[in-house]
């Protein structure tokens, strides 16, 4: 079957522009909502408002990717024995990544966040959001592949924390190594690898997080050839 190379029509682009202070302004906003953002571990079960979960899949899956293959995938678990499952697998391999997996330097750098192989989040939020790269594809039985997956998928999921932080929200990206339960818990194909796990809810109202401080802008900030912007 040859495969469809028709370009896509093209349609003007629309664009809304700002004056330079206005823009300033809208940055500035921007800038103090997201430096306000932090990965909450304690959420509470509050349910989240009708069609919310949705809109901020949506604004994810509206992320660039190479070719515009869109290699992702959210499935949404709401369902109280479908989480308990996912909090009983991942706790059961990060108790034996904390206990013999990771190694004594990177428990080290973990000790100051406090974590540990306790995953009660995955219980307490109301939805947990899993995501899942899809580095391949079946178009009929010919095998097709997708572009920089992981840069797509990440790029995606920065844009959702960015909406649940926008929302009102808090999430946390969860990791746990291996994640393959997943596929089996979610009944998803083996092209479809999870990515990162995201509780999402109301945060509660003692949480604590640990006190970091960010990078000063000229600790990441460089123009053109300088040494050292400082
Ligand atoms: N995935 C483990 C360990 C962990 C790893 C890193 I890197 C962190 O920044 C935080 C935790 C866990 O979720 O506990």
């Amino acid at each position: 079957m040859p495969h469809d190379t028709t370009t896509y029509p093209f349609v003007p682009y629309r664009h809304e522009y700002f004056e330079p202070d206005e823009m300033r302004r809208r940055a500035d906003e921007f800038y103090t909502q997201m430096d306000q953002r932090r990965s909450v571990r304690d959420i509470v079960s509050d349910a989240l408002p009708d069609g919310l979960i949705e809109k901020l899949i949506l604004t994810a899956s509206s992320a660039p990717s190479g070719a515009h293959k869109q290699p992702w995938r959210f499935v949404v678990v709401t369902e109280p024995e479908l989480k308990r499952q996912i909090r009983e697998a991942a706790e059961e391999e990060e108790r034996i990544n904390y206990e013999r997996r990771f190694s004594q330097e990177w428990l080290e750098d973990l000790a100051p966040l406090g974590t540990d192989w306790r995953k009660p989040f995955l219980e307490s939020a109301p939805a947990l959001i899993v995501v899942f790269r899809i580095d391949y594809w079946f178009d009929g039985d010919r095998k097709r592949k997708h572009y920089y997956v992981m840069e797509s998928v990440g790029i995606a999921v920065g844009m959702l924390i960015m909406a649940i932080q926008n929302a009102g929200l808090v999430t946390l990206t969860h990791t746990p190594n291996p994640m393959k339960f997943l596929n089996t818990l979610l009944k998803r194909p083996i092209n479809e690898k999870p990515f990162v796990l995201m509780p999402v809810g109301y945060p509660d109202k003692d949480a604590q997080v640990p006190d970091l401080k960010r990078k000063e802008l000229n600790e990441v900030i460089l123009y053109n050839q300088s040494e050292s912007s400082t």
